[in-house]
């Protein structure tokens, strides 16, 4: 299978929530608002802007279903927990994240959960952390844009990750400089094929 056997599938906004319904097995991207998500899914598609992104946080206000090799879908879900986006938007996108895990929660095969290495694990991170234990999804953390930090800066984001988020793994990526996305690659197809 190549991820870069992609296509655009559908959107899917709060207000429609309509479930679709499909048995494809599911990988599914989560992170705070601006962590990066949309980039590594391009990153991992080999595509320059399948997936939209913007350095404005907020970008992604629906749920984006792709589907690869015709027959898994990978979800870029809206980043939760911006509260600059204004109190109504913020609770109706972290809205749309719990409802959509919740409604594909039998195809779901990984829960890709991306934390900036730079930011470390936020509190809105351990809650939605603790929603997919709750659900008993299987995780992969990710920590992402480490291009941005050095060496000491990353060992310690990775210390404090594994602490937080004890037993799971941990992949350290960055999107723009290429590192970490093979690991991640080979981790999701195992989950998918297992
Ligand atoms: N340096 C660096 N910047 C990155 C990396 N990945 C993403 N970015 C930048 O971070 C910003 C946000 O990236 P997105 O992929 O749109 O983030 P997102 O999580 O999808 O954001 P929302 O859709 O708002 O939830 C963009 O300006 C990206 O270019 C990375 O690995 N390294
Ligand atoms: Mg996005």
């Amino acid at each position: 299978m190549k991820l870069s056997d992609v296509k655009f599938s559908r959107s899917i906004a709060l207000a429609e929530s309509e479930a679709y319904i499909d048995s494809n097995k599911e990988i599914i991207f989560v992170g705070r608002s601006n962590v990066g998500k949309s980039s590594i899914m391009n990153a991992l598609f080999q595509k320059k802007d399948l997936v939209k992104t913007s350095s404005r946080p907020g970008k992604t206000k629906t749920a984006n279903v792709f589907i690869v090799a015709n027959k898994y879908n990978f979800t870029d879900l809206p980043g939760y927990g911006f509260a600059k986006l204004g109190k109504n938007l913020k609770d109706a996108l972290d809205g749309l994240n719990s409802w959509y895990l919740e409604e594909r929660i039998e195809q779901l095969k990984k829960v890709v959960v991306l934390i900036d290495s730079k930011l470390w694990p936020q509190q809105s991170d351990i809650d939605m952390y603790g929603f997919i234990q709750e659900l008993g999804l299987p995780v992969t953390i990710v920590l992402s844009k480490i291009d941005k930090i050095g060496k000491n800066e990353l060992h310690k984001s990775i210390a404090h990750t594994q602490k937080a988020f004890f037993g799971q793994e941990i992949i350290p990526v960055s999107s723009t400089k290429k590192i970490g996305l093979k690991e991640l690659e080979k981790s999701i197809k195992l989950s998918l094929t297992s």
